[in-house]
């Protein structure tokens, strides 16, 4: 566990290496969070959910922190709002980072006194919350990068590979399936309570939606023919100005688009990202197929290769029947989003190695698109 911890606190600090001293407290937009802060807030939560908690030695780094880095716990106490993360040009990023090695330290000083199980149960929740930061700090960090005027590289790597397989769709008889977390090992309460559900035989498809095949959408007038889109969606295109996924830039007649390793011209091949879920659905509708529903998802997950982008499925983020929240802070942490939001399932070349599974359920809101998102069909 000791051994575990610390390569994830390494890990947050490696995705910042290539950062530069400015980029880290730049918010570009309000869903997008600063680097330094997602360095703060994922040691606040050590410092909430153990230190302060279970450990009666702890002495807090700094008392303001509590309040400048809590995310969106009511229980904890007031807070920065979401919108104000970017006004922050204290505390420094020098002052985070001794702040993490602080906590880093004092973690691993407890997790010494072996604490008890229940204990470890939060050190997991606390190790994979860290890790859902850092595919975070990768969005943002090419949110913040992919909208400067010079369209600066990240690094060379989180690259989507070209689809191989040639596209086809297989089928799944209908039945009673099982769905939900169901092994030993951790997961989110949002994937208990397993519980059965039946689907309909349909078919899905073994690859993604291409670069390829999405400019074919269009080409074909997808973005201008209100038939293939929610009136929801339609209004958001319209109002938004948007004919094409975030990050494609036309430049003398050709496609280009932002890549963690800069400008590249769009490479037909690989899956069509970061599109939301009005436009996979649109794509769909076009194609005279359908998005699958979280739970077909699943059922067919162990037949297709995911994990190269997260995949908007047609289910609404809800709870489980027998879902209940775990009292105080840590009841917030899935359980109040779920409504008006969209399930993606799989994973993403972004997603820590080993942080999702089968059964894991991402969720973003509709509109929402700096997520690493593609579209897998089904019929
Ligand atoms: C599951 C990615 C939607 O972005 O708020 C981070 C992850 N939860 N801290 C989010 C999360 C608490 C969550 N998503
Ligand atoms: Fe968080």
């Amino acid at each position: 566990m000791i051994d575990r911890f610390l390569r994830i606190r390494q890990n947050s600090e490696q995705l910042c290496k290539p950062l530069l001293i400015e980029d880290y407290s730049l918010q570009a937009s309000e869903f997008v969070s600063p680097p330094k802060w997602h360095l703060a807030h994922s040691t606040w939560f050590w410092e909430e959910f153990v230190l302060t908690k279970y450990d009666e030695n702890y002495v807090l780094y700094d008392e303001d922190f509590h309040f400048l880095f809590n995310s969106y716990y009511n229980n904890v106490g007031k807070r920065v709002l979401r919108p104000a993360r970017g006004l922050m040009s204290r505390p420094s990023v020098a002052e985070v980072y001794s702040y993490r090695k602080y906590v880093t330290d004092a973690v691993i000083t407890f997790l010494n006194t072996n604490p008890s199980k229940a204990i470890l149960a939060v050190v997991e929740i606390g190790i994979n919350h860290e890790e859902q930061h850092q595919e975070l700090l990768v969005y943002d960090i090419k949110y913040i990068l992919g909208n400067q005027p010079t369209f600066p590289a990240y690094q060379d790597r989180f690259k989507t590979k070209v689809e191989t397989h040639a596209a086809d769709f297989f089928k799944i008889d209908a039945g009673l399936y099982e769905i939900g977390h169901q092994e030993q090992g951790f997961c989110f309460d949002n994937e208990l309570e397993s519980h059965k559900v039946y689907v309909n035989d349909f078919e899905i498809r073994n690859t993604l939606v291409t670069n390829q095949e999405y400019f074919d959408f269009i080409l074909a007038g997808g973005y201008q023919n209100f038939n293939f889109w929610h009136d929801d969606g339609w209004s958001w295109i319209n109002s938004n100005k948007i004919e094409a996924p975030l990050y494609w830039y036309k430049i003398d007649g050709e496609w280009w688009n932002y890549t963690l390793n800069g400008l590249e011209k769009v490479v037909p091949d690989v899956p069509v990202m970061h599109i939301s879920f009005y436009e996979a659905f649109a794509y769909s509708e076009w194609k005279g197929c359908r998005l699958p529903t979280e739970f077909e998802w699943e059922i067919a997950s162990d037949k297709f290769q995911w994990g190269q982008l997260w995949e908007w499925t047609n289910s609404a983020y809800l709870a489980y029947p027998g879902f209940s929240k775990s009292p105080g802070a840590l009841g917030e942490y899935n359980g109040k989003f779920m409504v008006n939001q969209m399930i993606l399932r799989g994973g993403s070349v972004a997603t820590p190695e080993g942080h999702s599974r089968k059964t894991y359920r991402n969720f973003f809101p509709p509109d929402m698109r700096w997520q690493f998102s593609g579209l897998r069909l089904a019929k």
